[in-house]
């Protein structure tokens, strides 16, 4: 595996040169922040984040991500130039080495939470999700930090009445012929697509989501068998869903190649949602240890990086995204790889 961590850019309040000093780092994930999304990506930008990695000896190779436009996934008039948009994007980023790009399909929302400063017993602080408390959000103003997309009210409630009624066949057909539209870009550039689970990963404010389940990626690869169309194995937002049984998932779409990133960090299930917990086993609900050894068993070779990580030590990080917990998830992760790997040549 690869082990890589998420970089907000030269924006970013983590400067490369703390992540550089993360042991047995290979790379960032990054993607451009300064153009809206549905606009072709200047070669500048990309050329001034990938000379900021390899000044650090860092390699860019996993973009996170580039926006798949609304008008994409609701299938607007105006797809086919956004499409367009995206395969130029994806050219662009091949130039400069960019291996995976991980997206997302969820419409209007990405993540979302309900609480994003949790105390925990010890002191630190967590993302967490309550039914109950999401139910009480007004979806028309809505924004979190850390998404690609944001929206005015306007634009929001505008998206919000598009959605409504759409099917979760209409939102997955417009997804096959997303995927059918940028694959003969994927086999020109050699870029793996990694689409990401829905988080938390079943329908939220009646907005159809359709890559939540296990059966959702079996039909997905079904559906585009082209097999630069894979997933990022999140097990964060896939363990959110009980039903989900992430150890299952992470040996059979591995054994099938279709991992090609892997976003691993704990959650414990908590009153009626879940909370990010640290990313140890033992912190959490989902059995990290098993999913590693389910991945290395079936030879998977992928990008990997640590996920929302708690505010500890007094650190006050962009929600999910501080130095501090993250490192102690890099750390952690390379451990049980080093584990899994070695038993795995003992032939045990
Ligand atoms: C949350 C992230 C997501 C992810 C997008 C991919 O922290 O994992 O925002 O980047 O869903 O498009």
């Amino acid at each position: 595996m690869k082990l890589t961590f998420r970089w907000y850019g030269l924006n970013d309040s983590i400067p490369l040169a703390y992540i550089r000093e993360i042991p047995s780092l290979s790379g960032v994930v990054t993607s451009v922040y300064d153009v809206k999304p549905g606009e072709v990506w200047p070669k500048e930008s990309l050329q001034v984040l990938k000379e900021a990695c390899d000044n650090k000896g860092l390699k860019m190779e996993v973009i996170e991500s580039i926006p798949v436009v609304e008008e994409i996934k609701y299938g607007g008039e105006n797809r086919d130039h956004y499409i367009e948009v995206f395969k130029e994007n994806l050219r662009r980023v091949a130039a400069v080495g960019v291996k995976c790009v991980c997206y997302n399909f969820m419409p209007v929302f990405d993540w979302v939470r309900s609480d994003l400063g949790h105390v925990n017993e010890d002191g630190s602080t967590s993302l967490s999700y309550s039914e109950k408390e999401l139910k009480k959000y007004d979806p028309h103003n809505l924004h979190l930090p850390g998404w690609d997309e944001s929206y005015s009210r306007d634009e929001l409630s505008r998206l919000l009445s598009i959605y409504q009624g759409m099917s979760h066949e209409e939102l997955f057909n417009n997804l096959v012929y997303f995927l059918n539209a940028i694959s003969s870009t994927l086999e020109e550039t050699g870029i793996n697509m990694a689409i990401h689970p829905d988080d938390p990963p079943w329908d939220i404010f009646s907005l159809p989501r359709i890559a939540s389940k296990e059966e959702d990626f079996k039909r997905l690869f079904e559906a585009v068998p082209n097999s630069h169309n894979g997933m990022t194995l999140c097990v964060g937002s896939l363990g959110e869903c009980k039903e989900n049984d992430v150890v299952k998932m992470a040996d059979e779409f591995s054994k099938e190649g279709r991992i090609y990133f892997a976003h691993l960090r704990n959650i414990r299930y908590e009153g009626d949602g879940f909370v990010e917990s640290g990313h140890e086993t033992a912190d959490g609900s989902l059995d990290m240890a098993a999913i590693v050894e389910a991945l290395v068993k079936n030879g998977f070779d992928g990008y990997v990086r640590p996920d929302h990580g708690r505010n500890i030590f007094g650190e006050q990080g962009k929600p999910g995204y501080g130095l501090f917990d993250r490192a102690l998830g890099c750390t952690y992760i390379t451990g049980l790889f080093e584990m899994a790997e070695r038993k795995k040549k003992e032939g045990k």
